[in-house]
């Protein structure tokens, strides 16, 4: 087989590249080590980007998220007897959207068949070859079959725990690991907010966010090592009631349909290009959830990557050769402002900390240049 991209990996980063490719003019092939069902089920991100949602608009994927995303102006932020609302469209003139990376992964999937794209899924043995100067990617397909991909150029879109990172030699990582999880879960109840709120308490973090009308999505600081059968649906309600809760307000309750520990942590992994191959997405890095930016930026490196490729394809390589520092730039403020707002919310250190956290809270909520800063980096900035 020939292509002009292999693309490893077939979640939002590998899919969307494909699809802006494909506008383009250019083919690909996904190689995908699950089933197309297991990608699209897994539950992760929620929220969307102003510039996400124009991207996607822009691009033939908006009817649904249209009729179905649920817009928010801001989000409320939190601590005992305290909770503020940022308003996102007064404060820097964006918004961001409540859409679920199961539903973008969904209308992505649904582009692919009607364009009629390849894809491979429940791949094995994925390898790359000769990435610097003809490269190819062998894998085993769903059949047994021995298989191999000839490509001007392959991108690794393969996440965390894929292969492609490992072809880039020498590379150079920067790593975090935070000394907390989160708890997710998820619940077919209507949401008891208007918009996400994000509390600081003294017993750790906690989160309300949602996914429709009728479900909703909550996250509780533990620890890393959390045994998840200690966390009756009891118990659950019993913590997210006491950390959520403000004078007036109630929590309504509804039936878990699942539950699962998150690890955090920040990693980033430069260089992002080497030679043909080039990385996008959680192949190059990782950042904690607390500031709602993996996705998005896993999508910001690919709506980059794509305008490069094709302008390559083209004849013009100064695109592709900026890629890794330009992609970089924006992948380092993510980095810092996820592992800012993770570091304000989260329980962790000492008395003293706890006190810095509520002053940086009450900071945030009452000057207008703090709130706009996490506002513009929250809303995201422009891609
Ligand atoms: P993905 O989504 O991990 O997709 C990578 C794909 O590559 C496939 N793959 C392979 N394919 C072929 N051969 C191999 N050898 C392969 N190895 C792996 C995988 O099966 C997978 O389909 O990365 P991508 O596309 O870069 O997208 C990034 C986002 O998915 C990610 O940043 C976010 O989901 C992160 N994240 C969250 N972000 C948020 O903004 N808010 C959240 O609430 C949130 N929750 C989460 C998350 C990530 C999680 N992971 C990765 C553990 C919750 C979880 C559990
Ligand atoms: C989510 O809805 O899953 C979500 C929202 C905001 C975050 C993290 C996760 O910061």
């Amino acid at each position: 087989m020939r292509t002009q991209v292999a693309i490893v990996g077939a979640g939002p980063a590998g899919l969307l590249l494909s699809h802006l490719l494909g506008l383009e003019g250019i083919d690909s092939v996904l190689l995908e080590r699950q089933t197309a069902e297991y990608v699209q089920a897994r539950i992760r991100a929620g929220i969307l980007e102003a510039g996400t949602v124009e991207l996607l608009r822009n691009t033939g994927l908006g009817d649904r998220l249209d009729a179905e995303g649920m817009e928010h102006r801001g989000i409320h932020l939190q601590w005992p007897e305290n909770r503020h609302h940022l308003d996102f469209v007064d404060l820097i003139g964006r918004s961001v959207t409540v859409y679920g990376q199961t539903e973008v992964t969904k209308d992505l999937m649904a582009a692919r068949e009607k364009a009629g794209r390849p894809a491979f899924y429940s791949v094995s043995d994925v390898t790359l070859h000769d990435v610097t100067e003809q490269p190819s990617v062998s894998f085993v397909d769903a059949d047994g079959r021995a298989q191999r991909i000839d490509a001007d150029v392959v991108v690794g879109c393969d996440g965390f725990h894929g292969p492609s990172r490992t072809s880039v030699p020498s590379p150079q990582v920067w790593e975090r690991t935070y000394p907390f999880a989160w708890l997710g879960v998820l619940a077919d109840v209507a949401p008891s907010t208007d918009e996400l709120i994000y509390a600081w308490h003294p017993d750790g973090f906690a989160m309300h966010s949602m996914r429709s009308p009728r479900v909703s999505r909550f996250y509780l600081q533990v620890t890393p090592d959390e045994d998840i059968a200690q966390w009756s649906d009891d118990r659950i309600w019993t913590a997210l009631s006491a950390r959520l809760g403000v004078a007036g307000w109630t929590l309504e309750t509804g039936p878990i349909t699942e539950k699962s520990v998150l690890p955090m942590r920040s990693f980033v992994s430069t260089p992002m290009r080497h030679g043909n191959l080039y990385l996008a997405g959680d192949a190059a890095h990782i950042v904690p959830p607390t500031g709602a930016k993996g996705l998005n930026l896993a999508v910001a490196d690919v709506a980059l990557l794509a305008t490069a490729l094709t302008a390559s394809f083209r004849g013009d390589d100064s695109l592709v050769d900026a890629y890794s520092e330009t992609a970089l730039r924006r992948v380092w403020r993510c980095t810092h402002f996820s592992w800012w707002m993770t570091s304000m919310l989260h329980r962790h250190g000492d008395d003293f900390d706890a006190q810095l956290q509520l002053s940086q809270l009450r900071r945030t909520v009452t000057s207008e240049p703090a709130a706009r800063e996490l506002a513009d980096n929250y809303a995201g900035l422009p891609l």
